[in-house]
């Protein structure tokens, strides 16, 4: 049962993550302590606090400080308090089973036994926002009843399941070619290659720069023939040229961001100076993703969209107080302290500023608003306006997801975790990451495969790959100036083959759970408390997940490891692929075990009665038959109920058929 409750005002406007009526209670909101700007609540020792999606730490967000504001960091450590997305849900998983949405689209603070380690502290500036409350038998009914007040999910076509290749950047049509054709020779299957910013004429959003990508059009039907997506990026900021048509439109229409005069609201990114499209804006968010019809009419199908928390590197406005203070100082070489720190900390606090986003507003509704208050929608309706625009432009099923987003945003896209580093550590994160994704409804996900910033190493990559593949998005990226991580860069290019091949033999099953998931608002990656709500040490567990309703994984992530520790909370049959594209099978019984995993092995659990279904890899999913499969059973009597469609279509139009 779901309940709504205004808290103070109310949301500042309305985020539109919500797509149900509710009538608000005249009450006020049980379970909550409101004294000034906080709502609190205690937590009693056993509960286990999920939410939050893209967030830092454990999977149990118990013992740190959240704040919800959209922020463009790339250092994901564990002193950080926010990352790209704002996703404003709790699950307390205690002997009560409640869900709270905290929607609103300002800055929000999640206290969650930092400050008293019993107790959950909510805080904004000022304390208004709609609060929905779901009150369920168990954990897994909450996020269901919660999934069904913010809409479904997303539906990714089969083919983005394949393998993907990416790099910032490949910026011309002979650096993708070598992609393709290293992994064709290598033959490892690859499904798409991705544009970064350097495709674009001086980073300009919908330009192609013609002299790196000559008949663009017809370098991308090739490909196509050869069914590889290109996909290319998109940027929020809109650069400021004059002849520019997108600027040139966007100036003339209104349909930017403004300053508190009116006039567009300077910043800069990576082309220069820009102005951001007033995504909250419908008649600029529709003019927004019409744009994109460039890149479609050239055959492009995939997009992924960026910057769009949003980031600001500067702008020209604090860039001069800046610089001006910087030149107060000149000749004088006997800084006090103060008058040191004030300098070196001026530069450093020229992007993402608070104070930038104070000066920007938009026109959302006819109404004037400040950015600041509503700064967690950027990345969500930049990602709407492009997928609004898909469900007229195209037939078929869009691969689409954002570095920004907040729920809501999950009806029209998936996201991916943005800049991660080449770390072990950075594995295990992703494994706390994805359920509280799929809580929100984020379920087309996945992490950079390889760490994006610092240089990988062969191994790190391969247990990078043995946890993505088993993600939707399954897609290997790294940053400029980094070690080359494509899959043949490396010694055992075998292994890699074979685990690529895994994960196509695999794509039926994820597939057919991803979709199930969507139409069902359930979760793909679940943690084992949603199911073992009773097992202490199953509710403890936080590097072995739940995926789909056959199988747990436990994947590895530390350097030089020889296997692991995985706890069974009943008997299962566990599944050992090897390097020789083979596997061997052990019932195990309920309890602990070592399990000794070479770098080349993957390790997969069945559950009892559950069978997991396994395909013919190919070189492409659009070459794979997802009807001859074969089957991996526990127990005589298994069976599993199966999902597939044509994988494209805009509406699923497939239906259940139960493997036994
Ligand atoms: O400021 O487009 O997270 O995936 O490669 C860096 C360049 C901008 C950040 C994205 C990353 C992408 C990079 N972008």
């Amino acid at each position: 049962m779901v309940k709504k409750y205004i808290i103070g005002n109310g949301s500042i406007i309305s985020t539109e993550a919500v797509v149900k009526d509710i009538e608000p209670m005249a009450s006020c909101a049980p379970y909550f302590n409101i004294c000034g700007n906080q709502m609190s609540l205690e937590l009693m020792s056993d509960d286990i606090v999920y939410g939050l999606g893209e967030t830092l730490r454990g999977a149990n967000k118990r013992g740190w400080k959240y704040v919800s504001w959209c922020s463009d960091d790339p250092n994901h450590e564990e002193n950080k308090n926010s990352l790209y997305g704002a996703h404003n849900f709790i699950l307390i998983d205690g002997v009560k089973k409640l869900g709270f949405f905290f929607d609103t689209p300002s800055e929000i603070t999640f206290d969650i036994g930092y400050t008293d380690p019993d107790k959950l502290i909510i805080s904004m500036e000022s304390l208004n926002l709609d609060l929905y409350i779901i009150d369920g038998e168990d954990s897994p009914s909450v996020v269901k009843e919660f999934r069904g007040l913010i809409g479904r999910s997303y539906i990714a076509p089969l083919w983005s399941f394949g393998y993907q290749q990416s790099r910032w950047s490949y910026p011309t049509a002979k650096d993708v070619m070598e992609v393709v054709d290293e992994y064709k020779k290598s033959k490892i299957p690859l499904e798409c290659v991705y544009l970064d910013i350097d495709y674009m004429e001086r980073y300009k959003d919908f330009t192609l720069d013609a002299t790196k990508f000559p008949n663009f059009k017809e370098f991308v039907n090739n490909l196509k023939d050869d069914h590889i997506h290109l996909i290319p990026i998109i940027d929020a900021g809109v650069k400021v040229e004059d002849g520019y048509d997108c600027y040139m439109e966007g100036v003339k229409n209104g349909y930017f961001c403004t300053d508190k005069d009116g006039k567009p609201f300077d910043s800069a990114v990576w082309p220069g100076l820009v102005h951001y499209p007033d995504v909250l804006n419908p008649a600029a968010r529709r003019w927004f993703g019409n744009k994109y019809k460039v890149l479609i009419d050239c055959g492009i199908d995939g997009f992924w969209n960026d910057m769009n928390e949003p980031s600001i590197f500067y702008t020209p406005d604090r860039l001069t107080e800046c610089i001006d203070f910087i030149a107060s100082k000149q000749g004088k070489l006997d800084l006090n302290l103060d008058e040191y720190f004030s300098l070196t900390d001026k530069l450093r606090e020229l992007p993402n500023s608070k104070v930038d986003y104070g000066r920007m507003y938009h026109n959302a509704s006819g109404k004037l608003i400040n950015h600041e208050l509503v700064h967690n929608l950027y990345g969500y309706n930049m990602t709407r306006a492009a997928g609004e625009a898909f469900n007229e432009l195209r037939e078929e099923r869009t691969l689409l997801f954002s570095r920004a987003s907040y729920v809501g945003m999950h009806r029209y896209g998936g996201i991916w975790t943005g800049d991660n580093k080449s770390w072990w550590s950075h594995i295990e994160l992703i494994m706390h990451q994805l359920p509280n994704l799929n809580m929100v409804g984020f379920l087309y996900s996945g992490a950079d495969l390889g760490g994006f910033s610092c240089d990988t190493t062969e191994d790190l990559l391969m247990r990078f790959i043995e946890l993505g593949m088993f993600t939707p998005l399954m897609r290997n990226h790294a940053c400029i100036g980094t070690r080359r991580q494509e899959l043949y860069q490396f010694k055992h290019t075998d292994d890699f083959r074979n685990l690529i091949n895994l994960r196509y033999a695999l794509i039926p099953y994820l597939y057919s759970e991803y979709v199930k998931a969507c139409l069902n608002d359930e979760m793909l990656f679940k943690p084992l408390a949603f199911k073992y709500s009773e097992d202490k040490m199953a509710r403890s567990i936080e590097d072995q997940l739940l995926v789909g309703e056959s199988i747990m994984i436990a994947p590895i992530y530390k350097q030089n490891a020889i296997g692991r520790y995985v706890y069974l909370p009943e008997p299962m049959k566990m599944v050992k692929f090897r390097s020789n594209n083979d596997y061997d099978t052990m019932d195990l019984e309920k309890g602990h075990h070592f399990i000794n995993v070479n770098l080349n092995e993957v390790l997969v659990f069945i559950l009892p009665n559950k069978l997991l279904p396994l395909a013919k890899p190919s070189m492409r999913v659009e070459d794979m038959d997802m009807y001859d499969l074969t089957y991996i059973k526990n127990g005589n009597d298994a069976t599993y109920d199966y999902y597939m469609d044509d994988g494209v279509s805009k509406e699923p139009n497939g239906s259940i058929r139960t493997l036994k």
